[in-house]
C-alpha cells in the first residue's frame, strides 16, 4: 500500500511541474509599460526604469515592457516617453514585436 502511496506522490509531483512550467515562461504581464511587471502602468515603472538606466538598477524583467516608444531598444528616450505618459498624458505606451514573438 505504501508503495500505492509514493507512486501517486510521484505522478502528483510530475504533473506539478508539467503545469507549472509554462506558468514560468509566461510569467511577463504583457502591459506595455510595465517596466517592473507587476501588472500596471506606476510611477513606479519609471523609479524602475531610471534605475536601470543610470543607478545600476536590475535590468527589466520583461524587455519588451521597457521598450515603451516601440523603437526596439531601451534607453533614455523609454524613459522620457513614459514620463510624458504619466505626467503629461502623453500617447501610450506600446512595444517593439520583436520582443512579443
Ligand atoms: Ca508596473
Ligand atoms: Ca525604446
Amino acid at each position: 500500500m505504501s508503495r500505492k502511496l509514493v507512486l501517486i506522490a510521484l505522478g502528483l509531483c510530475c504533473l506539478a511541474i508539467l503545469y507549472a512550467a509554462p506558468t514560468i515562461a509566461n510569467a511577463c504581464s504583457g502591459i506595455a509599460g510595465d517596466v517592473n511587471d507587476d501588472g500596471a502602468v506606476t510611477s513606479a515603472d519609471i523609479t524602475f526604469l531610471y534605475n536601470y538606466l543610470f543607478a545600476g538598477g536590475p535590468p527589466p524583467p520583461c524587455p519588451g515592457q521597457a521598450d515603451v516608444d516601440g523603437d526596439c531598444d531601451i534607453d533614455i528616450a523609454d524613459l522620457v516617453y513614459l514620463m510624458n505618459f504619466m505626467r503629461n498624458g502623453g500617447p501610450a505606451p506600446r512595444s517593439c514585436p520583436a520582443h512579443f514573438p
